[in-house]
């Protein structure tokens, strides 16, 4: 397969942890997208029950009862699960410009771990704790998991861009405390790379190709408008669950559907 990144990219990658991919997804694209998030939303009920069983959360400062389709997207926090169960956003995951990028970090054959959009609502959205992705990911090996950050709105200072601190994915997974959304970096760690930290405002369609042991974090959003992004989790060919991660499903991105589309279930 043709190299879709730069040699000097992919040296950006290895020794930072993280790389900016700008216009990875066209205004259309965008425009799809953020298109699939409200017909997912407008598909489930009141309380973000899905019938295809992907999970949708509202912020928790926004009480969706008695509100319409319409009202309750404005309040939408996180839709995870869904690329695996809806056709449009499993073309997304395994598009060709996707898999090539895939194939200049973590070789031939990478698989979807994870899909999930996160979704911070004007002034409500709270910010995402620092910490590592593969506190989640009972996986090895830790260091071949990375996660594709896609701007869907542009991500600016005010409405919860992304953070990194380079060169933090070389330290290995590090020790977490359980914070407000879920597992985050003692403050103390935190504290030792403050002054190394990169914010990194995007325009939508943009992406931040990230190691999974990137520390990272994402801010309030404290402006009028929403700041939409979708994060597509992967791992390479040889990336395997470990002994209490025998629940996590790696996906091959060579299904043309998407493995849990429900006229697919049971087969
Ligand atoms: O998009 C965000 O707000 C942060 C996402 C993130 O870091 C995560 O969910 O792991």
């Amino acid at each position: 397969m043709p190299k879709t990144l730069t040699d000097e990219q992919v040296t950006h990658f290895r020794e930072d942890g993280y790389l900016v991919v700008p216009n990875l997804l066209s205004t259309e694209e965008v425009t799809q997208t953020r298109d699939g998030f409200t017909r997912l939303v407008r598909e489930a009920d009141e309380k973000g029950k899905h019938p295809t069983g992907l999970h949708i959360d509202f912020e928790r400062a926004f009480d969706t009862s008695g509100k319409t389709a319409e009202q309750r997207e404005l309040g939408l926090r996180k839709l995870q699960s869904f690329a695996e169960r809806d056709a449009f956003f499993w073309s997304q995951v395994t598009h060709p410009r996707i898999v090539a990028l895939l194939n200049d970090v973590l070789g031939p054959g990478a698989q979807m771990l994870q899909s999930m959009a996160l979704v911070k609502p004007p002034e409500i959205g709270i910010a995402k704790q620092w910490h590592q992705d593969v506190a989640y990911f009972d996986v090895e090996p830790k260091e071949e998991v990375l996660g594709l950050w896609i701007a869907i709105d542009d991500a600016t200072l005010d409405n919860g861009c992304m953070e990194v601190v380079p060169g933090s994915h070389k330290l290995g997974l590090v020790q977490h405390v359980q914070g407000q959304t879920g597992w985050k970096l003692p403050d103390s760690t935190v504290e030792l790379y403050r002054d190394r930290i990169v914010k990194l405002p995007m325009k939508a369609g943009s992406a931040l190709l990230f190691s999974s042991l990137a520390f990272h974090f994402t801010d309030h959003n404290r402006s009028k408008q929403r700041r939409r992004a979708l994060q597509y989790h992967y791992v390479s060919a040889r990336t395997h669950p470990t002994a209490t991660g025998g629940w996590l499903k790696l996906w091959p991105l060579n299904l043309p559907h998407p493995p849990l589309a429900p006229a697919m279930a049971g087969r």
